[in-house]
């Protein structure tokens, strides 16, 4: 291997959300290589137990004075991007979300660059950047900014490097990385499921999982309602991990339907690789989804996913064969295709192994970190 090793700080939302997930992944891989990796985040990522060789946290600390209503936080990022880039002299930054973290990249970039020191930057969009925020008519050209001055781009799905190129009108080329997950961690035990599946489903049951943050975006209320047919239906439980402003909508539905002592509000989770591979079927039936991380990270758990035909999610479920994909909002078509599928072991259990297949073939870890490498020194040799 003749990769240089390289000293990259990475920035992300370190606790909330699937851009925080793949950046941390992506940190632990890259150090896993031999390089030196320097976290520069408003908190720890929630992975990282701060002892991990070649990891380096620094937290960005905001100044709270009174005459700030908001205190600047893009401010602070950038000044420590700086002092972190200059004092362990950094070859990259690469932040994860546009929104503010590829203008406190440019930032740090330029006050370095008046101390002759260069700093390029590479942004990653991970999609609620782009769809929502970046496209409020206050944010775009800020957004655009950022994007346009980044030394190099890249996007979890070509569905948001298209998305990104219309809307925002950007002409610079964005490379299409797409999320991975570690296949040795996500994966189904049979050992520890048998261990553990009993604490959420006896053995006549069907256990049905639905992973987020809860955001209306997400459409959990319609997990709720598609999982109260389904239990019409025959025996079945529902695991909700996570949370967020929707979960009273969910307990709420789940009382209304009688249903509220067949589901498990499990709440915010840090080991979801030990809980997804004891699911049948996930529940992913968002308004939109990038990518749809979540997805990838059951379907690497042998654990197939009914979600919804948006953004870049047919770039990893193909219909009938690793998944099933329905309109938004199609809940009475969901709810019949998970019984038909909970009731049909043998295709259930062909659409599983098609699930991990794709899974280890396309998503997994190894390739998908070689790509950013490749992409690092690209930066690197041209700016
Ligand atoms: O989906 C969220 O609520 C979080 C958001 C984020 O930026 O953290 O997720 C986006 O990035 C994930 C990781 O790349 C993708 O898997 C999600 O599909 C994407 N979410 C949306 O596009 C709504």
């Amino acid at each position: 291997e003749t990769r240089p090793r390289r000293r990259i700080g990475i920035t992300c939302y370190p606790t909330y959300g699937g851009s925080g997930v793949v950046a941390t992944e992506l940190g632990i891989e890259l150090a896993a290589r031999g390089h030196e990796v320097h976290f520069i985040t408003s908190a720890p990522p929630f992975r990282l137990n701060g002892r991990e060789k070649n990891i380096h946290f620094h937290e960005v600390a905001v100044y709270h004075y009174p005459l700030f209503e908001h205190p600047p936080y893009d401010l602070a990022l950038a000044t420590r991007m700086a002092e972190v880039a200059e004092f362990y002299s950094l070859d990259l930054l690469h932040v994860h979300y546009a929104i503010p973290h590829s203008v406190s990249a440019l930032l740090a970039k330029q006050m370095l660059a008046t101390r002759g020191i260069h700093l390029p930057f590479i942004t990653t969009l991970h999609g609620t950047d782009i769809t929502l925020v970046g496209l409020d008519p206050s944010y775009l050209p800020i957004t655009k900014f950022g994007i346009e001055q980044s030394d190099g781009v890249t996007s979890i799905s070509a569905y948001l490097a298209e998305r990104t190129h219309e809307a925002f009108r950007i002409i610079r080329p964005i490379e299409v990385i797409r999320n991975f997950v570690d296949c040795d961690i996500y994966k189904r035990d049979e050992e520890k499921v048998a261990r553990m599946r009993p604490k959420y489903a006896n053995e006549n049951e069907r256990l049905l999982v639905h992973l987020s943050n809860f955001r209306p975006v997400k459409r959990v209320a319609d997990v709720v309602e598609v999982f109260a047919r389904v239990a019409q239906a025959m025996p079945a439980r529902l695991m909700l991990i996570g949370d967020g402003p929707d979960r009273s909508v969910a307990e709420y539905l789940a009382r209304k339907h009688g249903i509220q002592n067949r589901i498990h509000f499990l709440g915010k989770q840090d080991n979801v690789y030990e809980l997804l591979p004891l699911a049948d079927l996930m529940l992913m039936p968002s308004e939109m989804e990038s990518f749809g991380l979540a997805a990838l990270e059951a379907m690497a758990c042998r654990v197939p996913a009914i979600a919804t035909q948006v953004g870049g999610v047919p770039e990893l479920i193909e219909h009938n064969v690793n998944g099933l994909l329905f309109p938004i909002g199609d809940i009475e078509s969901m709810a019949k295709a998970a019984i038909d599928l909970l009731s049909n072991p043998t295709r259930l259990g062909h659409m599983a192994q098609a699930a991990r297949q794709t899974a280890q073939n396309h998503f997994c870890a190894q390739n998908i970190i070689t790509r950013y490498e490749d992409f690092y020194e690209q930066v690197i040799a041209g700016t």
